[in-house]
Protein backbone atom coordinates (compact mmCIF):
# COMPACT_ATOMS: atom_id res chain seq x y z
CA UNK A 1 0.00 0.00 0.00
CA UNK A 2 1.32 3.64 -1.09
CA UNK A 3 2.06 5.95 2.06
CA UNK A 4 -0.89 8.00 1.04
CA UNK A 5 -3.50 5.03 1.32
CA UNK A 6 -1.87 3.71 4.31
CA UNK A 7 -2.13 7.07 6.42
CA UNK A 8 -5.88 7.57 5.32
CA UNK A 9 -7.35 3.92 6.07
CA UNK A 10 -5.34 5.08 9.14
CA UNK A 11 -7.24 8.49 10.04
CA UNK A 12 -10.58 6.74 8.45
CA UNK A 13 -10.17 4.32 10.90
CA UNK A 14 -9.74 6.94 13.35
CA UNK A 15 -12.56 8.97 12.22
CA UNK A 16 -15.48 6.74 11.65
CA UNK A 17 -16.22 6.60 15.39
CA UNK A 18 -16.60 10.57 15.86
CA UNK A 19 -19.67 10.01 12.99
CA UNK A 20 -20.86 6.96 14.60
CA UNK A 21 -21.20 8.84 18.06
CA UNK A 22 -22.97 11.97 16.71
CA UNK A 23 -25.68 9.73 15.14
CA UNK A 24 -25.84 7.38 17.11
CA UNK A 25 -25.79 9.70 20.86
CA UNK A 26 -26.66 13.18 19.69
CA UNK A 27 -28.34 12.65 15.91
CA UNK A 28 -31.73 14.79 17.36
CA UNK A 29 -29.45 17.70 18.15
CA UNK A 30 -30.66 20.85 16.16
CA UNK A 31 -27.72 23.09 14.12
CA UNK A 32 -30.12 24.64 11.49
CA UNK A 33 -33.43 26.38 10.84
CA UNK A 34 -35.04 26.68 7.53
CA UNK A 35 -36.91 30.00 6.82
CA UNK A 36 -39.07 30.46 3.49
CA UNK A 37 -36.49 32.62 1.87
CA UNK A 38 -33.55 29.85 2.32
CA UNK A 39 -36.74 27.33 0.89
CA UNK A 40 -37.21 29.35 -1.83
CA UNK A 41 -33.82 31.13 -2.51
CA UNK A 42 -31.47 28.17 -2.96
CA UNK A 43 -31.12 27.01 0.77
CA UNK A 44 -28.46 29.58 1.87
CA UNK A 45 -27.39 29.25 4.81
CA UNK A 46 -29.20 26.01 5.74
CA UNK A 47 -26.33 23.80 7.25
CA UNK A 48 -26.62 20.87 6.45
CA UNK A 49 -23.69 18.94 4.57
CA UNK A 50 -20.80 17.73 6.05
CA UNK A 51 -16.93 18.07 5.50
CA UNK A 52 -13.67 18.20 7.05
CA UNK A 53 -11.78 19.22 3.69
CA UNK A 54 -12.45 22.85 3.77
CA UNK A 55 -14.34 25.22 5.43
CA UNK A 56 -15.54 28.69 4.46
CA UNK A 57 -15.76 31.28 6.57
CA UNK A 58 -17.44 34.41 5.10
CA UNK A 59 -15.02 36.88 6.68
CA UNK A 60 -11.66 35.00 6.13
CA UNK A 61 -12.33 32.89 3.42
CA UNK A 62 -11.26 29.38 2.24
CA UNK A 63 -9.15 27.13 5.00
CA UNK A 64 -7.72 23.69 3.45
CA UNK A 65 -8.10 21.17 6.06
CA UNK A 66 -7.69 24.09 8.49
CA UNK A 67 -4.74 25.97 6.62
CA UNK A 68 -5.32 29.14 5.19
CA UNK A 69 -3.86 29.59 1.66
CA UNK A 70 -0.32 30.97 2.64
CA UNK A 71 -0.16 28.80 5.45
CA UNK A 72 -0.75 25.82 2.65
CA UNK A 73 1.66 27.63 0.01
CA UNK A 74 4.51 27.90 3.15
CA UNK A 75 4.42 24.74 4.43
CA UNK A 76 3.84 22.44 1.77
CA UNK A 77 7.04 20.50 -0.09
CA UNK A 78 7.79 22.15 -2.81
CA UNK A 79 9.64 20.97 -6.04
CA UNK A 80 13.32 21.78 -6.36
CA UNK A 81 13.73 25.57 -7.08
CA UNK A 82 10.22 26.35 -7.14
CA UNK A 83 7.92 28.75 -5.15
CA UNK A 84 4.57 27.20 -4.83
CA UNK A 85 4.10 23.62 -3.97
CA UNK A 86 3.35 19.98 -5.29
CA UNK A 87 -0.26 19.82 -6.36
CA UNK A 88 0.28 16.21 -5.45
CA UNK A 89 1.29 16.92 -2.22
CA UNK A 90 -1.34 19.53 -1.92
CA UNK A 91 -4.02 16.55 -2.59
CA UNK A 92 -2.04 14.49 0.06
CA UNK A 93 -3.16 17.42 2.78
CA UNK A 94 -6.92 17.60 1.40
CA UNK A 95 -7.27 13.42 1.86
CA UNK A 96 -5.37 12.77 4.64
CA UNK A 97 -5.40 16.46 7.14
CA UNK A 98 -1.68 15.79 7.18
CA UNK A 99 1.20 18.16 5.68
CA UNK A 100 2.95 15.33 3.74
CA UNK A 101 7.20 15.20 3.31
CA UNK A 102 8.41 15.89 0.19
CA UNK A 103 8.98 12.12 -0.03
CA UNK A 104 5.52 11.86 0.61
CA UNK A 105 4.52 13.94 -1.85
CA UNK A 106 6.91 12.51 -4.94
CA UNK A 107 5.55 9.22 -4.03
CA UNK A 108 2.31 10.60 -5.26
CA UNK A 109 4.36 12.08 -8.12
CA UNK A 110 5.16 8.92 -8.94
CA UNK A 111 1.75 7.31 -8.19
CA UNK A 112 -0.26 9.80 -10.86
CA UNK A 113 2.39 9.17 -13.42
CA UNK A 114 1.58 5.37 -13.47
CA UNK A 115 -1.56 6.04 -13.77
CA UNK A 116 -2.09 8.41 -16.33
CA UNK A 117 -2.36 6.63 -19.47
CA UNK A 118 -5.43 8.24 -21.37
CA UNK A 119 -7.30 5.59 -23.33
CA UNK A 120 -7.13 6.02 -27.42
CA UNK A 121 -10.61 5.57 -27.06
CA UNK A 122 -11.15 8.73 -25.13
CA UNK A 123 -8.89 10.16 -27.59
CA UNK A 124 -11.20 9.43 -30.42
CA UNK A 125 -13.97 10.70 -28.82
CA UNK A 126 -12.32 13.83 -28.08
CA UNK A 127 -11.68 14.09 -31.85
CA UNK A 128 -14.90 13.24 -33.28
CA UNK A 129 -17.00 15.75 -31.43
CA UNK A 130 -17.34 19.05 -33.55
CA UNK A 131 -14.44 21.76 -32.90
CA UNK A 132 -16.41 24.06 -31.58
CA UNK A 133 -17.77 22.14 -28.94
CA UNK A 134 -17.24 23.83 -25.86
CA UNK A 135 -14.19 22.28 -23.81
CA UNK A 136 -16.03 21.88 -20.71
CA UNK A 137 -18.42 19.76 -22.92
CA UNK A 138 -14.97 17.65 -23.98
CA UNK A 139 -13.79 17.81 -20.58
CA UNK A 140 -16.56 16.06 -18.84
CA UNK A 141 -17.60 13.93 -22.01
CA UNK A 142 -14.21 12.69 -21.37
CA UNK A 143 -14.71 12.09 -17.97
CA UNK A 144 -17.56 10.20 -18.56
CA UNK A 145 -16.35 7.89 -21.53
CA UNK A 146 -13.93 6.54 -19.32
CA UNK A 147 -16.51 5.15 -16.65
CA UNK A 148 -16.28 1.76 -17.97
CA UNK A 149 -12.71 2.17 -15.85
CA UNK A 150 -14.42 2.64 -12.40
CA UNK A 151 -12.74 -0.18 -10.10
CA UNK A 152 -15.92 1.00 -8.11
CA UNK A 153 -18.37 -0.10 -10.61
CA UNK A 154 -16.55 -3.30 -11.57
CA UNK A 155 -16.51 -4.50 -8.11
CA UNK A 156 -19.95 -3.28 -7.16
CA UNK A 157 -21.22 -4.98 -10.25
CA UNK A 158 -19.50 -8.21 -8.95
CA UNK A 159 -21.35 -8.47 -5.88
CA UNK A 160 -18.26 -7.15 -3.94
CA UNK A 161 -19.66 -3.92 -2.34
CA UNK A 162 -18.54 -3.41 1.43
CA UNK A 163 -19.58 -0.68 3.18
CA UNK A 164 -16.39 -0.40 4.78
CA UNK A 165 -14.06 -1.14 2.31
CA UNK A 166 -15.99 0.55 -0.60
CA UNK A 167 -14.16 3.79 0.07
CA UNK A 168 -10.82 2.11 -1.37
CA UNK A 169 -12.44 1.38 -4.99
CA UNK A 170 -13.47 4.85 -5.08
CA UNK A 171 -9.98 5.95 -3.81
CA UNK A 172 -8.37 3.79 -7.21
CA UNK A 173 -10.77 5.64 -8.94
CA UNK A 174 -10.06 8.83 -7.81
CA UNK A 175 -6.59 8.73 -8.01
CA UNK A 176 -7.18 6.90 -11.74
CA UNK A 177 -9.24 9.99 -12.69
CA UNK A 178 -6.79 12.74 -11.27
CA UNK A 179 -3.99 11.15 -12.75
CA UNK A 180 -5.50 11.35 -16.11
CA UNK A 181 -6.98 14.86 -16.06
CA UNK A 182 -4.17 17.49 -16.88
CA UNK A 183 -3.63 15.29 -19.83
CA UNK A 184 -6.98 15.05 -20.81
CA UNK A 185 -7.20 18.83 -20.38
CA UNK A 186 -3.87 19.65 -22.08
CA UNK A 187 -4.94 17.38 -24.99
CA UNK A 188 -8.24 19.32 -25.53
CA UNK A 189 -5.99 22.44 -25.19
CA UNK A 190 -3.57 21.48 -27.85
CA UNK A 191 -6.35 19.89 -30.39
CA UNK A 192 -8.65 22.84 -30.24
CA UNK A 193 -6.81 25.58 -30.09
CA UNK A 194 -3.20 25.07 -31.38
CA UNK A 195 -3.75 23.64 -34.86
CA UNK A 196 -4.03 19.65 -33.69
CA UNK A 197 -0.67 19.67 -32.22
CA UNK A 198 -0.49 17.59 -28.20
CA UNK A 199 2.83 17.34 -26.66
CA UNK A 200 3.72 14.08 -25.35
CA UNK A 201 3.73 14.24 -21.36
CA UNK A 202 7.14 14.67 -19.61
CA UNK A 203 7.27 12.44 -16.66
CA UNK A 204 10.20 13.77 -15.16
CA UNK A 205 8.29 16.57 -13.89
CA UNK A 206 5.11 16.74 -11.28
CA UNK A 207 1.57 17.69 -12.25
CA UNK A 208 1.85 21.84 -12.51
CA UNK A 209 5.26 21.27 -14.36
CA UNK A 210 4.02 18.71 -17.22
CA UNK A 211 0.88 20.37 -17.11
CA UNK A 212 2.79 23.65 -18.40
CA UNK A 213 4.68 21.51 -20.48
CA UNK A 214 1.63 19.65 -22.22
CA UNK A 215 0.33 23.16 -22.98
CA UNK A 216 3.11 24.25 -24.60
CA UNK A 217 3.40 26.87 -22.16
CA UNK A 218 7.12 28.23 -20.74
CA UNK A 219 7.81 28.31 -17.48
CA UNK A 220 7.05 30.23 -15.05
CA UNK A 221 3.49 28.83 -16.13
CA UNK A 222 4.03 25.58 -14.29
CA UNK A 223 3.92 28.04 -11.08
CA UNK A 224 0.77 29.36 -12.29
CA UNK A 225 -0.80 25.64 -12.95
CA UNK A 226 0.72 24.36 -9.32
CA UNK A 227 -1.02 27.66 -7.89
CA UNK A 228 -3.72 27.94 -9.99
CA UNK A 229 -5.13 24.37 -9.16
CA UNK A 230 -5.02 24.51 -5.37
CA UNK A 231 -6.76 27.83 -5.63
CA UNK A 232 -9.09 26.33 -7.17
CA UNK A 233 -9.68 22.65 -5.60
CA UNK A 234 -12.21 23.48 -2.82
CA UNK A 235 -14.52 25.74 -1.30
CA UNK A 236 -16.24 23.37 0.78
CA UNK A 237 -19.63 21.40 -0.04
CA UNK A 238 -22.37 23.69 -0.82
CA UNK A 239 -21.01 25.23 -4.07
CA UNK A 240 -22.72 24.04 -7.19
CA UNK A 241 -19.60 21.75 -8.60
CA UNK A 242 -19.11 19.93 -4.98
CA UNK A 243 -22.73 19.56 -3.63
CA UNK A 244 -23.47 18.12 -7.29
CA UNK A 245 -20.47 15.65 -7.35
CA UNK A 246 -21.30 14.67 -3.40
CA UNK A 247 -25.22 14.59 -4.34
CA UNK A 248 -24.25 12.43 -7.42
CA UNK A 249 -22.09 9.88 -5.76
CA UNK A 250 -24.77 9.74 -2.85
CA UNK A 251 -26.79 7.21 -5.07
CA UNK A 252 -23.30 4.98 -5.18
CA UNK A 253 -22.68 6.32 -8.90
CA UNK A 254 -18.98 6.22 -9.24
CA UNK A 255 -16.42 8.59 -9.30
CA UNK A 256 -16.72 8.97 -12.80
CA UNK A 257 -20.21 9.62 -12.93
CA UNK A 258 -19.83 11.96 -10.20
CA UNK A 259 -17.42 14.08 -11.30
CA UNK A 260 -18.76 14.59 -14.57
CA UNK A 261 -22.15 15.87 -13.11
CA UNK A 262 -19.73 18.45 -11.01
CA UNK A 263 -17.63 19.76 -13.52
CA UNK A 264 -21.31 20.59 -15.70
CA UNK A 265 -22.79 22.24 -12.98
CA UNK A 266 -18.99 24.22 -12.50
CA UNK A 267 -19.70 25.16 -16.79
CA UNK A 268 -22.51 27.35 -15.56
CA UNK A 269 -21.85 31.28 -16.04
CA UNK A 270 -22.96 31.79 -12.42
CA UNK A 271 -20.38 29.41 -10.76
CA UNK A 272 -16.86 28.63 -13.28
CA UNK A 273 -17.78 30.18 -15.94
CA UNK A 274 -17.58 33.68 -14.62
CA UNK A 275 -13.93 33.55 -15.17
CA UNK A 276 -14.08 33.55 -18.67
CA UNK A 277 -17.07 36.14 -18.61
CA UNK A 278 -15.03 38.31 -17.07
CA UNK A 279 -11.77 38.18 -19.60
CA UNK A 280 -14.78 38.32 -22.18
CA UNK A 281 -16.25 41.09 -20.41
CA UNK A 282 -13.23 43.67 -19.63
CA UNK A 283 -12.08 42.12 -23.54
CA UNK A 284 -15.44 43.75 -25.03
CA UNK A 285 -15.26 46.74 -23.31
CA UNK A 286 -11.91 47.92 -24.56
CA UNK A 287 -13.13 46.73 -28.06
CA UNK A 288 -15.28 49.36 -27.26
CA UNK A 289 -12.23 51.93 -26.53
CA UNK A 290 -10.22 51.09 -29.39
CA UNK A 291 -8.56 49.10 -27.02
CA UNK A 292 -7.42 51.27 -24.82
CA UNK A 293 -7.54 51.19 -21.02
CA UNK A 294 -10.07 53.06 -19.87
CA UNK A 295 -10.07 56.42 -17.37
CA UNK A 296 -11.33 55.83 -14.08
CA UNK A 297 -15.07 57.17 -15.31
CA UNK A 298 -15.67 55.43 -18.41
CA UNK A 299 -15.01 52.51 -16.03
CA UNK A 300 -17.97 53.35 -13.48
CA UNK A 301 -20.12 54.04 -16.84
CA UNK A 302 -19.74 50.60 -18.41
CA UNK A 303 -20.43 49.09 -15.00
CA UNK A 304 -23.50 50.98 -14.73
CA UNK A 305 -24.44 49.78 -18.03
CA UNK A 306 -24.05 46.46 -17.37
CA UNK A 307 -26.15 46.44 -14.03
CA UNK A 308 -29.04 48.70 -15.88
CA UNK A 309 -29.12 46.02 -18.61
CA UNK A 310 -29.93 43.36 -16.04
CA UNK A 311 -26.16 41.73 -15.98
CA UNK A 312 -24.29 40.87 -13.33
CA UNK A 313 -20.80 42.16 -12.82
CA UNK A 314 -18.92 39.06 -13.59
CA UNK A 315 -16.51 37.98 -10.71
CA UNK A 316 -18.06 39.81 -8.00
CA UNK A 317 -20.35 38.79 -5.07
CA UNK A 318 -20.49 35.61 -3.46
CA UNK A 319 -23.04 33.42 -1.84
CA UNK A 320 -21.17 33.01 1.13
CA UNK A 321 -18.19 35.41 1.60
CA UNK A 322 -18.03 38.56 2.88
CA UNK A 323 -14.90 39.91 2.15
CA UNK A 324 -12.53 39.75 -0.98
CA UNK A 325 -11.81 36.53 -1.76
CA UNK A 326 -8.56 35.05 -0.26
CA UNK A 327 -7.75 33.15 -3.52
CA UNK A 328 -8.10 36.54 -5.12
CA UNK A 329 -5.47 38.24 -2.88
CA UNK A 330 -3.54 35.25 -3.86
CA UNK A 331 -3.67 35.86 -7.63
CA UNK A 332 -3.05 39.41 -7.19
CA UNK A 333 0.37 38.91 -5.28
CA UNK A 334 1.47 36.83 -7.82
CA UNK A 335 0.64 39.76 -10.27
CA UNK A 336 2.47 42.31 -8.42
CA UNK A 337 5.35 40.19 -8.09
CA UNK A 338 5.51 38.79 -12.03
CA UNK A 339 3.30 41.30 -13.96
CA UNK A 340 3.22 44.23 -12.11
CA UNK A 341 2.99 46.81 -15.07
CA UNK A 342 0.80 44.43 -17.66
CA UNK A 343 -1.98 46.52 -18.86
CA UNK A 344 -4.83 43.75 -17.84
CA UNK A 345 -3.66 43.37 -14.49
CA UNK A 346 -3.62 47.32 -14.04
CA UNK A 347 -7.41 47.36 -15.30
CA UNK A 348 -8.47 44.56 -13.33
CA UNK A 349 -6.85 46.52 -10.37
CA UNK A 350 -9.02 49.23 -11.84
CA UNK A 351 -12.36 47.05 -11.29
CA UNK A 352 -11.13 46.75 -7.67
CA UNK A 353 -11.43 50.25 -7.07
CA UNK A 354 -14.45 51.30 -9.19
CA UNK A 355 -16.99 47.63 -8.81
CA UNK A 356 -17.33 47.39 -4.96
CA UNK A 357 -18.63 51.04 -4.49
CA UNK A 358 -21.05 50.72 -7.65
CA UNK A 359 -22.24 47.63 -6.30
CA UNK A 360 -23.10 48.77 -2.86
CA UNK A 361 -24.69 51.82 -3.96
CA UNK A 362 -27.14 49.61 -6.58
CA UNK A 363 -27.32 48.04 -3.43
CA UNK A 364 -28.45 44.19 -4.74
CA UNK A 365 -25.31 42.17 -4.16
CA UNK A 366 -24.42 41.15 -0.79
CA UNK A 367 -21.01 40.97 -1.13
CA UNK A 368 -19.64 43.51 -3.05
CA UNK A 369 -16.73 42.20 -3.08
CA UNK A 370 -14.14 40.15 -6.12
CA UNK A 371 -14.04 36.26 -6.22
CA UNK A 372 -11.60 33.97 -7.21
CA UNK A 373 -12.87 34.26 -10.80
CA UNK A 374 -12.29 38.24 -11.11
CA UNK A 375 -8.19 37.49 -11.39
CA UNK A 376 -7.86 34.20 -12.85
CA UNK A 377 -8.11 35.06 -16.70
CA UNK A 378 -5.49 37.89 -15.89
CA UNK A 379 -2.71 35.89 -15.39
CA UNK A 380 -3.90 32.98 -17.67
CA UNK A 381 -3.75 36.02 -20.75
CA UNK A 382 -0.30 37.13 -19.59
CA UNK A 383 1.67 33.77 -20.98
CA UNK A 384 -0.68 33.61 -24.09
CA UNK A 385 -3.35 31.13 -22.94
CA UNK A 386 -5.80 33.56 -24.35
CA UNK A 387 -8.84 31.12 -25.63
CA UNK A 388 -10.75 31.95 -22.45
CA UNK A 389 -13.44 29.05 -23.65
CA UNK A 390 -10.15 27.40 -21.65
CA UNK A 391 -10.43 29.19 -18.15
CA UNK A 392 -13.25 26.62 -16.93
CA UNK A 393 -10.89 23.41 -17.79
CA UNK A 394 -8.51 24.94 -15.60
CA UNK A 395 -10.96 25.37 -13.60
CA UNK A 396 -12.39 21.93 -13.37
CA UNK A 397 -8.79 20.09 -13.33
CA UNK A 398 -7.98 21.96 -9.47
CA UNK A 399 -11.74 20.99 -8.40
CA UNK A 400 -11.55 17.85 -8.78
CA UNK A 401 -9.08 17.41 -6.36
CA UNK A 402 -11.56 18.63 -3.81
CA UNK A 403 -14.53 17.04 -4.85
CA UNK A 404 -12.97 13.82 -5.44
CA UNK A 405 -11.06 13.65 -2.14
CA UNK A 406 -14.70 14.59 -0.72
CA UNK A 407 -16.39 11.55 -2.10
CA UNK A 408 -14.04 9.55 -1.17
CA UNK A 409 -14.51 10.13 2.51
CA UNK A 410 -18.13 10.33 1.52
CA UNK A 411 -17.67 6.54 0.97
CA UNK A 412 -15.09 5.89 4.10
CA UNK A 413 -18.05 7.52 6.56
CA UNK A 414 -21.00 5.55 5.00
CA UNK A 415 -22.95 9.24 3.82
CA UNK A 416 -26.71 8.00 2.80
CA UNK A 417 -28.03 8.59 -0.07
CA UNK A 418 -28.71 12.75 -0.01
CA UNK A 419 -32.87 13.30 -0.13
CA UNK A 420 -34.00 16.52 0.94
CA UNK A 421 -37.81 17.12 1.51
CA UNK A 422 -39.88 19.17 -0.72
CA UNK A 423 -42.83 21.51 -0.06
CA UNK A 424 -45.67 22.82 -2.37
CA UNK A 425 -46.60 26.87 -2.39
CA UNK A 426 -49.35 26.31 -0.78
CA UNK A 427 -47.67 24.15 2.53
CA UNK A 428 -45.38 27.60 2.20
CA UNK A 429 -48.14 30.05 2.55
CA UNK A 430 -50.04 28.03 5.46
CA UNK A 431 -46.60 27.69 7.31
CA UNK A 432 -46.51 32.15 6.45
CA UNK A 433 -50.49 32.12 7.83
CA UNK A 434 -51.96 33.59 4.72
CA UNK A 435 -53.77 30.88 3.39
N1 LIG B 1 -23.35 41.89 -10.13
C1 LIG B 1 -24.62 42.33 -10.14
N2 LIG B 1 -25.58 41.86 -9.30
C2 LIG B 1 -25.20 40.93 -8.41
C3 LIG B 1 -23.88 40.47 -8.32
C4 LIG B 1 -22.93 40.97 -9.25
N3 LIG B 1 -21.69 40.53 -9.28
N4 LIG B 1 -23.82 39.54 -7.32
C5 LIG B 1 -25.07 39.45 -6.82
N5 LIG B 1 -25.90 40.28 -7.48
C6 LIG B 1 -27.35 40.41 -7.32
C7 LIG B 1 -28.00 39.05 -7.56
O1 LIG B 1 -28.16 38.81 -8.96
C8 LIG B 1 -29.29 39.21 -6.82
O2 LIG B 1 -30.15 39.99 -7.61
P1 LIG B 1 -31.74 39.68 -7.67
O3 LIG B 1 -32.20 39.89 -6.27
O4 LIG B 1 -32.24 40.65 -8.67
O5 LIG B 1 -31.86 38.23 -8.09
C9 LIG B 1 -28.87 40.04 -5.61
O6 LIG B 1 -27.64 40.71 -5.98
C10 LIG B 1 -28.62 39.23 -4.36
O7 LIG B 1 -27.69 38.20 -4.66
P2 LIG B 1 -26.66 37.68 -3.54
O8 LIG B 1 -27.47 37.04 -2.45
O9 LIG B 1 -25.69 38.75 -3.16
O10 LIG B 1 -25.82 36.61 -4.35
P3 LIG B 1 -26.22 35.09 -4.64
O11 LIG B 1 -25.80 34.27 -3.48
O12 LIG B 1 -27.62 34.98 -5.10
O13 LIG B 1 -25.29 34.77 -5.90
C11 LIG B 1 -23.28 34.77 -7.17
C12 LIG B 1 -23.89 34.60 -5.77
C13 LIG B 1 -21.80 34.44 -7.11
C14 LIG B 1 -23.98 33.80 -8.15
C15 LIG B 1 -23.52 36.24 -7.62
O14 LIG B 1 -22.80 37.10 -6.77
C16 LIG B 1 -23.10 36.50 -9.07
O15 LIG B 1 -23.90 36.27 -9.97
N6 LIG B 1 -21.83 36.94 -9.29
C17 LIG B 1 -21.31 37.11 -10.62
C18 LIG B 1 -20.90 35.77 -11.20
C19 LIG B 1 -19.66 35.23 -10.51
O16 LIG B 1 -18.69 35.93 -10.31
N7 LIG B 1 -19.70 33.92 -10.18
C20 LIG B 1 -18.53 33.22 -9.64
C21 LIG B 1 -18.68 32.82 -8.20
C22 LIG B 1 -17.43 32.12 -7.72
C23 LIG B 1 -17.52 30.64 -7.84
O17 LIG B 1 -17.62 30.10 -8.93
O18 LIG B 1 -17.41 29.96 -6.81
Amino acid sequence: MSTLKDVLAKKIDEHRPRTVKLLKEHGDVKISDVTISQAIGGMRGVKSLVTDISYLDPYEGIRFRGYTIPEVMEKLPKPEGKDYPYVEGFFYLLLTGDIPTKEQAEEVVEEFRKRSQIPQYVIDILRTMPRDSHPMTMFSSAILAMQRESVFARNYKEGKFNKFTCWEDMYEDAMNLMAKLPHIGAYIYRMKYKGDTPIEPDFSLDLGGNFAHMMGIEPPYDEVARMYFILHSDHESGNVSAHTTHLVASALSDAYYSLSAGIDGLAGPLHGLANQEVLGWIQNFMDQLGGEVPTKEQLQKAVWDTLNSGQVIPGYGHAVLRKTDPRYTSQREYCQKHLPDYPLFKLVSMLYDVVPDILREQGKAKNPWPNVDAHSGVIQWYYGLVEYDFYTVLFGIGRALGVLANITWDRALGYPIERPKSVTTDMLEEAAGIK
